[in-house]
């Protein structure tokens, strides 16, 4: 097995941190590492207390927590995943065996394909759609679920990434970037109810993931 690091971004996420935690930790030996902002709760106690390396990071933003928490991240496979226990954590082992057997540079987790009405929302799901469509036609790829927020991937292809975003968009800019540098696959995955309540402004956030879908093609020439 190469050596892994999980970063998990948070802001008041005592409820699920936990779990998803351990979750993780039945892989064995995996550095895992909780980026936190602010967070009102126990979520930096309970990760601390599971063996996470905890770093708070001031500055508000997803992207920028994820970029503090890879710039940290000793592994030669990073994982992305959110810390609100939508996201199925234990996957990751076979996702990294797909990556070595199939010589994968990034795996995305799609959650359009087994979505349900429990899960999925008739706005998140024309929302995701569009900017799904948007990024086809811009960047000629096929991706399912441009919106995903859990991935694995190599250090080797992060390390050739430009122009990662500080908000939401981070997670579509890490798409676009493997795209470009690397070899990219989705595979289907559950997706969860969020217990908790959610850090993405579905409007203002949609909006501005799709200005910069269109931002990101136009720097590119
Ligand atoms: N450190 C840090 N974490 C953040 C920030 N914004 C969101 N997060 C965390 O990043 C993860 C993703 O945020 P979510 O609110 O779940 O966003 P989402 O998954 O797109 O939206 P939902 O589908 O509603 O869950 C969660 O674990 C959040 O706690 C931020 O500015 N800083
Ligand atoms: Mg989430």
């Amino acid at each position: 097995m190469p050596k892994i690091s999980v970063v998990i971004p948070t802001i008041n996420e005592e409820k699920t941190i936990g779990s998803v935690v351990q979750t993780i930790k039945k892989l064995g030996d995996v550095e895992i590492i909780v980026v936190d902002t602010d967070s009102r709760d126990r979520t930096r106690e309970i990760a601390e207390s599971l063996g996470c390396k905890v770093i708070s990071e001031p500055r508000r933003g997803y992207g920028v927590a994820y970029k503090t928490g890879f710039a940290h991240a000793s592994g030669d496979i990073f994982v992305g995943i959110d810390g609100d226990g939508t996201y199925p954590a234990e996957i990751i082992g076979p996702i990294i065996e797909i990556m070595e057997i199939d010589n994968v540079d990034f795996v995305s987790c799609d959650r359009m394909t087994l979505r349900n009405e429990h899960n999925y929302t008739m706005l998140h799901f024309v929302g995701n759609s569009v900017l799904n469509m948007s990024m086809r036609i811009f960047f000629k790829c096929n991706i399912n679920d441009s919106q995903s927020g859990m991935w694995v991937f190599r250090k080797s292809l992060y390390q050739k990434m430009k122009g990662l975003s500080d908000g939401m968009s981070f997670s579509q800019d890490l798409k676009i970037e493997a795209l470009e540098h690397g070899r990219l696959i989705e595979i289907p995955v559950r997706y969860g109810i969020r217990v908790t309540k959610p850090k993405l402004k579905t409007w203002n956030d949609g909006f501005s993931n799709l200005f910069q879908i269109f931002m990101k093609r136009v720097n590119r020439n």
